[in-house]
């Protein structure tokens, strides 16, 4: 009750009617799903993000323009535009910002839990959106997932474990992320990822998230199965994560 309060809140800044009045609501998504397995592009999805809960500020300085610009320049797949103030230092703004400057697939990252965000992410211009499945109930993620498809969205699943993944797994995904970190300890493990891939039905894109600082990790990860990687923190780090990106 709590949340939805809040999004009536949120809502009544910004009405449904005028989000809808967005250029966006009537621009084709660009396909994650297809840029992410297509054999000519690097599959890493990479991620705009200024702080976070496990590591605290990592880089507070950076340009969305510069850095998602970079990002596509060095050959990443995708885009991933944490839009979470909170904990993560992102705005709405980042996302526009970064969908002025490139024509390529953009996750909107945040804790989406209700059909209001959905719509928001559709009118600031994401293509993806995300679902945590430990933060939902099988039904509600069911139902978060119909609605994103209904306006063209894809869906990104993220799942920490076999349990997660088997109870909350439907037919309006597209994308299924293992998430290496531990949302209660923050220790990271390849191990998550490599458990889960065979679990994943064949007809998902399957992505590693989190920790990732490796070439070779990489290709592991893609030898066991894996179409896509999720990397943030790696690329943020650097002073000018628009250059890390190329090495
Ligand atoms: C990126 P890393 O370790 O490369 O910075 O991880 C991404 O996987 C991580 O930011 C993430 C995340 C999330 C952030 C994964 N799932 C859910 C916010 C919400």
């Amino acid at each position: 009750a709590q949340k939805h309060e809040e999004v009536a809140e949120k809502s009544s800044l910004v009405p449904v009617k005028l989000l809808e009045q967005s250029i966006y609501f009537e621009s084709k998504v660009v396909s994650m799903k297809e840029y992410v397995t297509d054999p000519e592009k690097s599959g890493i999805i990479s991620e705009f993000k200024r702080k976070s809960p496990s590591k605290g500020l990592i880089n507070g300085a950076a340009s969305v323009e510069k850095v998602s610009i970079g990002y596509m320049q060095a050959g990443a797949s995708a885009l991933s535009i944490l839009t979470d103030t909170d904990f993560f230092g992102g705005a709405n703004e980042d996302l526009k910002a970064a969908r002025k400057f490139n024509y390529c697939p953009i996750l909107r990252k945040d804790f989406v839990v209700d059909e209001y965000q959905i719509l928001e992410a559709k009118s600031i211009g994401a293509d993806c959106i995300l679902l945590i499945a430990a933060a939902l109930e099988p039904k509600r993620l069911k139902d978060l997932a119909a609605f994103a498809k209904s306006l063209g969205l894809e869906v990104l699943m993220e799942v920490h474990d076999g349990e997660e993944l088997d109870r909350s797994i439907c037919a309006d995904l597209d994308l299924v992320g293992v998430n290496n970190r531990n949302l209660k300890t923050f220790d990271v493990s390849l191990e998550t990822s490599l458990e889960l891939v065979d679990r994943i039905p064949s007809d998902f894109i399957k992505i590693s998230e989190s920790g990732i600082s490796q070439v070779e990790t990489l290709v592991q990860l893609r030898k066991a199965g894996f179409d896509g990687f999720l990397i943030g923190e790696n690329f943020m780090k650097s002073a000018r994560p628009e250059q890390a990106a190329y090495t």
